[in-house]
């Protein structure tokens, strides 16, 4: 049985490196041409791929809604949930505004965007139209008060969704008697939420292919010169950041053997990679901190919120993207920038949705608030996606580890199922 739960994981693994060389084998042997882009990578893969991707979109408003309602109801000692809550939101914050330091840093000296020399077509001080401004942190806390619940259940706004799945859950446990028809159907939804979510896990290997070699497909290792620097760039920061940071909270604050926690997490770092989306990967996440011994009902409030708020990858991604686009037309950041940066890369990260690209959109903010030209992004667009996928990679391992890091500090963690060589299974 354990060998059987052990496949899972290295099905996942496999799909990637299977889908990775047959995408290059396509992309440099088959040529641009109708087989290739129409048959397969619109085609075949995008619908294998995004077909899964959205079998997951499906799970994410339900799951979330009646893991946490049921996990408020569940709750014994709000304080001590509270307190994890709160510590986790800061944890969030926190890692985040080193990621991105840690990134301005590396790229101050890797330099990515030196010598590329380019003129900004417009004058970046006349650049009048209003790009989207990073939203004030007072509108992003408010913004989490969903104003018509059901319209927030409808549109996916998972802030919103959080805060209406507590009111349920805490009235449920409040009211016990008035509300057992309505506990009885979060108990149901939530069983029926995890059993459908295991059968769509299932069909995880054949996703995670299908995504892989659309991508590697159409771009190949489509990467030249200064981008390649800067994708060094990015994943050095990364990399640092695992080492250092997660490495640091892990050994140190949660205190336990750090080897058995990325073993853990793989699959969902490599599932994360494939999709580049952070919200489609929460029902996977979940099921990770299950095996990393997290209780659920602390799992549920913070990992959605995580894929929402917290996003340590696309800060480095940010702080990367900023000093490559400054080096590339030649303008020099001051100190009051960078600190613009970091502040206006927190607050943009807040508010915008773990889906593909959302980064994309958070650079424009972050640029426009640097007085970078917006049309620097431009430069990065031909690695996009693969730098999307590093990104939303770092974005849920992040989130994974502050949420085991503040559980941990309650002693909430079940150290027997850290320890036991339970693994991500689309078993069950
Ligand atoms: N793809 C986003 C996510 O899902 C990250 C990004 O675009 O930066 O977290």
């Amino acid at each position: 049985q354990i060998k059987n739960k052990m496949s899972s994981t290295k099905q996942i693994m496999l799909a990637l490196l299977f889908g990775l060389i047959i995408g290059l084998l396509l992309h440099y042997i088959l040529g641009e041409g109708w087989l290739r882009d129409t048959v397969l990578v619109d085609g075949l893969f995008y619908f294998i791929g995004q077909g899964f991707v959205r079998l997951l979109q499906m799970l994410v408003v339900p799951l979330v809604f009646f893991s946490i309602s049921s996990g408020a109801m569940a709750m014994g000692d709000t304080g001590k949930f509270g307190r994890v809550a709160i510590r986790t939101i800061v944890l969030y914050m926190l890692t985040t505004a080193i990621a991105i330091v840690i990134a301005l840093v590396l790229s101050n000296v890797i330099q990515p965007g030196i010598g590329m020399d380019l003129a900004a077509t417009e004058d970046v001080a006349a650049q009048t139209e209003v790009q989207a401004e990073a939203p004030s942190l007072i509108d992003t806390l408010l913004n989490i008060i969903p104003a018509n619940p059901f319209n927030a259940l409808s549109t996916g706004n998972m802030l919103q969704v959080i805060f209406w799945a507590f009111v349920v859950g805490i009235i449920c446990s409040k009211f016990p008697k008035e509300m057992k028809l309505l506990e009885n159907i979060v108990q149901v939804g939530n069983d029926f939420m995890m059993k459908v979510t295991a059968m769509v896990m299932k069909l995880a290997p054949i996703g995670v292919f299908g995504l892989i070699a659309r991508t590697f497909t159409e771009v190949g290792l489509g990467i030249v010169g200064p981008l390649l620097k800067l994708l060094i760039d990015v994943v050095g920061s990364m990399v640092i950041m695992v080492l250092v940071v997660y490495l640091i909270l892990i050994l140190f604050v949660a205190r336990v053997r750090p080897s058995r926690f990325f073993k853990k997490v793989l699959p969902v770092y490599t599932f994360a990679f494939s999709s580049a989306s952070s919200s489609a990967t929460i029902p996977l996440t979940l099921k990770s901190c299950d095996t990393l011994g997290v209780p659920r009902e602390i799992s549920s409030f913070t990992i959605p919120l995580g894929a929402t708020i917290n996003m340590n990858g696309t800060a480095i991604f940010q702080g990367c993207a900023v000093v490559f686009i400054a080096g590339a037309y030649g303008v020099n950041l001051t100190i009051i920038d960078l600190v613009t940066v970091v502040l206006t890369a927190i607050l943009s990260s807040i508010g915008t949705a773990g889906v593909p690209g959302s980064g994309m959109i958070m650079l424009s903010m972050v640029l426009q608030s640097a007085g970078l030209p917006i049309e620097g992004i431009g430069l990065i667009m031909s690695i996009e996606r693969i730098i999307d996928m590093f990104r939303t990679a770092l974005n849920v391992t992040g989130d994974v580890v502050s949420t085991f890091i503040s559980a941990a500090k309650e002693k909430m963690i079940d150290y027997d199922c850290y320890y036991s060589d339970k693994i991500v299974s689309m078993d069950e």
